[in-house]
């Protein structure tokens, strides 16, 4: 969640930009400092680095737009004929027309289908780009789909209205557009005119910290204000929080809060609506100072001016834990990698698995055409939206909802640590978007890598009073390939693993670390978290990551089946002793309508996806079900003036929709300071469509009910800050998918003779610098291979 604060201007403002070290700095210090990617090149006998090639079957057409195609389409907009009268943006200011962003479109299903299944021809490429129109006479913000791409004579700029199903299609209100370096300076004056005039009240409540302004050296406050700043696009609004300025921000705020009218492009219009502190509201400056004057304004405690405590450093005061001088376990590839990737189409290929890899600037990671030996199972499946709701009794917490495609979330994927944030000798591939004309490269921001599950697949032991104590074993190694990425925005570092299970399930987890936003103490709202430093309380929030997945279980066509288990009372003629008696069964239905949903009470439904028309040796019809994992919520407050009809998304655990070329995303990137009045309404996709035997689509939502806690400090914690769900096949095959692995070990002892056999299948440890005993050493019989 990005907050803009003006003290650092670079930190929200795109206009002022060029301030920022070039891009990629801190990637290329990292690389000289630790070498290619930070192992010590000399002893990597158990990193394999070379990752096996294949050739994707078709070209990625979920890829993104080309840096040609972007300046292309830049050029195009900013010619005179296109009629857009378009300003450069690191120029602009409200009153001007000026590109915000631009991205690949969409491809639409229908298009895709005939080209990968068939030969059909290949999609057509179209741009998106948003456009703020501050220079027209009702300004707002209009986004705009170009193509046929590359760019001839073709290729048409036409308003992209289809997607969006509010009712303005890509216009969104100029009061409700992203609140950007334009819009945030044309705020600063009267920040700074109100600011100084109560300096003497801030550094006396604040242990001397002033504002100035943004560019005043006196100025030793910094600011922050979130989202949404708008109802509907009629008014628009900044509820500022100051705070202690440093790398940790986030964790030193303070208890004053400055809220401001911003409506419309005259900033000489803009208005104090007020200040808070001591949780009291002061409409003036006169009336602050009154009540200033009369004592009583106090803080009970001061906010740490050094931030130390909230570094994500060694603290050597915390003590020393034993042996923790040595290297930590770690997963290595040490066979080899058994994967292969396209690196050009972004295609990888894992024990029968298939897909492709898309990037959007918004959504960040997308998959598409996710195959099973072969057969579709999801065509695609992408994260749609990060909300984020907080709660507390002032302005700030109060009011801040997340989304952070608003954030443009894809941007924020940074460079991943090897053998940190991923093993050792994993691929690493590079992120890229456009920034206006240039393109901007995150190195290393994806890594694909095999992972062991450190639990066997699947095992047993047929016991026997034998000196072995078992007649056979049988036990399969679990591993996992992994697809990760981490996008820090603002200050979270959510993480998103995909991981493709080699018995053919596919698991998503969402974890959390990086900073609370945490709010000033106060002693008696501990309803909303509990305090975490001298000054500051961890707030109370909800995370509620929303997903896509369009399932194509073998076909298009698919149904949800529910299968109820209920308790009845029943009788059966062999226990006439029992009359009725309570036992379980399965109540199987199919989803009708499209609807929203969530899990039953205690995980007493199971949902799957299956194909009507597909079934198994046994004549089950084959499908996926749809396994509840680690912390499966949706958003706590439903009727909140600040998520009330933008945010359904993420009101359900889960929905089922129609799939329609019309609604791919559950949500708009700039539908958050639109809550009455939304550019998308998730709701509208309920339209009393069949999902039976249709191309259905299932959103599910991941996220935690962020229950804050000292142990937030210095950040949240990916072990407990974890969210998780499962797809498994459900009779979709005929038998486990286990048997066809060699990775096992099958012992059997001869009855007769206790003779014990270890079948290994030719797959044993390998050496990589390493000694090891014998398989079968340990074992202590006689041993055949
Ligand atoms: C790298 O490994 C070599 C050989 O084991 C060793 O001599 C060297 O000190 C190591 N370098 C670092 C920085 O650990
Ligand atoms: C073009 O935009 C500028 C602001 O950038 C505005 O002053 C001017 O009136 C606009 N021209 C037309 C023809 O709309
Ligand atoms: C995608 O499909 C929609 C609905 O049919 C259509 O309006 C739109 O033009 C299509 N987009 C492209 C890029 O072809
Ligand atoms: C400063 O505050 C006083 C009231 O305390 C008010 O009269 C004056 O207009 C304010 N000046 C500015 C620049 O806000
Ligand atoms: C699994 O992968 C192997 C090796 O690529 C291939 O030969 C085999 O046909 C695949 N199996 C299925 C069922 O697709
Ligand atoms: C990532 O980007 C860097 C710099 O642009 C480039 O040198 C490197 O080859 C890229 N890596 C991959 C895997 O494409
Ligand atoms: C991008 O646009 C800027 C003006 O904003 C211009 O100076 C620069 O040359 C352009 N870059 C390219 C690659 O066209
Ligand atoms: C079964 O019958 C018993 C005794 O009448 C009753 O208490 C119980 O609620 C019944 N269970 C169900 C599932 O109807
Ligand atoms: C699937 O099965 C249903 C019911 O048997 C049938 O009506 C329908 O035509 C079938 N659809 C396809 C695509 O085969
Ligand atoms: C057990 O060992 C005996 C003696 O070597 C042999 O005849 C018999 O076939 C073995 N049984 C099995 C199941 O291998
Ligand atoms: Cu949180």
């Amino acid at each position: 969640m990005l907050l803009s604060t003006l003290i650092c201007l670079a930190c929200s403002s795109l206009a002022l930009s060029s301030t920022l070290p070039p891009l990629g700095y801190e990637r290329k210090v990292f690389r000289d400092i630790f070498g290619k990617r930070g192992y010590n090149s000399s002893t990597p006998q158990c990193i394999s680095d070379e990752t096996p090639l294949t050739t994707a079957p078709k070209p990625n057409v979920w890829a993104g737009i080309t840096s040609e195609d972007n300046l292309a389409v830049w050029n195009l907009l900013h010619d005179p004929a296109s009629g857009l009268n378009l300003t450069d943006p690191t120029e602009a200011v409200l009153t001007d027309n000026y590109v915000f962003w631009i991205d690949a479109l969409h491809t639409n299903k229908s298009d895709v289908i005939p080209f990968i299944d068939g030969d059909g021809p290949l999609p057509p490429k179209y741009a998106r780009a948003i456009i703020f129109q501050g220079g027209k006479a009702d300004p707002d913000s209009q986004e705009y789909m170009i193509g046929p791409l590359p760019v001839s004579a073709e290729t048409k700029i036409e308003k992209l209205d289809y997607i969006y199903n509010g009712g303005k299609g890509g216009t969104v209100p100029y009061n409700a557009r992203y609140f950007d370096g334009p819009r945030s300076a044309a705020t600063e004056p009267l920040i700074a005119a109100t600011m100084s005039n109560i300096s003497d009240i801030t550094a006396a409540l604040f242990q001397g910290l002033v504002y100035f302004g943004s560019t005043d050296d006196r100025t030793t406050l910094t600011l922050t204000s979130g989202t949404p700043l708008s109802f509907d696009g009629t008014q628009a609004w900044r509820n500022i929080m100051f705070r202690v300025p440093g790398p940790a921000s986030y964790m030193t705020p303070l208890d004053f809060f400055l809220l401001i009218d911003c409506t419309g492009t005259d900033a000489s219009l803009y208005t104090v609506k007020g200040f808070v502190t001591n949780e009291k509201f002061f409409p003036t400056v006169a009336e602050l100072r009154t009540a200033f004057e009369a004592g009583e304004l106090a803080m009970e405690y001061d906010q740490t001016l050094d931030a130390d405590w909230a570094l994500v450093n060694y603290k050597p005061e915390l003590g020393v834990r034993e042996l923790e001088e040595r290297m930590a376990p770690s997963t290595l590839e040490i066979g080899g990698k058994r994967y292969k990737v396209d690196k050009e189409q972004k295609y990888v290929e894992y024990m029968n698995w298939s897909f492709y890899i898309s990037f959007s600037r918004t959504l960040g990671i997308m998959l598409y055409d996710i195959k099973f030996k072969g057969e579709r199972i999801l065509y695609e499946l992408s994260m749609q939206e990060a909300t984020a709701q907080y709660g507390g009794n002032q302005p700030k917490a109060a009011n801040t909802v997340y989304h952070d495609t608003y954030y443009s979330l894809g941007t924020d994927a940074g460079t991943l640590i090897e053998g940190f944030d991923c093993p050792w000798g994993a691929t690493f591939w590079n992120v890229s978007y456009y920034s206006y004309n240039q393109t901007t490269v995150n190195e290393d921001s994806i890594c694909i890598f095999e992972a062991d599950m450190n639990f066997p697949l699947s095992r047993h032991r047929t016991a026997a009073g034998n000196p072995y104590g078992f007649r056979n074993l049988g036990t399969v190694k679990g591993a996992a390939l992994i697809v990760r990425n981490i996008a820090t925005i603002g200050n979270y570092d959510y993480m998103f693993d995909y991981s493709f299970h080699i018995d053919g399930s596919l698991e998503i987890a969402v974890r959390a670390s990086g900073y609370l936003q945490s709010s000033f103490y106060y002693p008696d709202q501990g309803k909303w978290g509990p305090r975490i430093q001298q000054a500051t309380q961890g707030s109370l929030h909800d995370h509620i990551l929303t997903f896509k997945g369009d399932f194509d279980i073998v076909t298009a066509k698919n149904s949800l089946e529910v299968s109820e288990l209920k308790a009845v009372n029943q009788s059966q003629p062999w226990f006439p002793e029992l009359g009725t008696f309570e036992q379980i069964e399965l109540d199987k239905s199919i989803m009708k309508e499209e609807k929203q949903f969530n899990w039953a009470p205690n995980n007493a439904a199971m949902y799957s996806i299956i194909n009507p028309n597909a079934t198994n040796a046994w004549g089950e019809n084959r499908g996926y079900r749809i396994v509840p994992g680690r912390s499966n919520i949706h958003l706590s407050t439903l009727n909140s003036p600040f998520s009330l009809k933008n945010s359904e998304f993420a009101k359900s655990h889960l929905a089922l929709t129609r799939q329609h070329d019309t609604e791919p995303f559950a949500n708009s990137v700039q539908n958050i300071n639109l809550p009455m009045a939304p550019q998308q309404d998730f709701l509208k996709f309920f339209d009393g469509e069949s999902v039976e035997n249709e191309d259905i689509v299932l959103w599910f939502n991941l996220g935690m009910h962020h229950f804050t806690r000292s142990e937030d400090v210095p950040v949240t914690l990916y072990t407990e800050a974890y969210s998780s769900i499962v797809f498994a096949p459900q009779n979709f095959f005929d038998r486990a998918q286990d048997g066809d692995l060699l990775n096992r070990r099958w012992m059997t002892v001869n009855t007769t003779t206790f003779e014990l056999s270890v079948e290994t299948y030719g797959v044993a440890l390998p050496g990589c610098g390493l000694s090891f005993e014998e398989p079968g050493d340990h074992v202590g019989g006689i041993v055949e291979y």
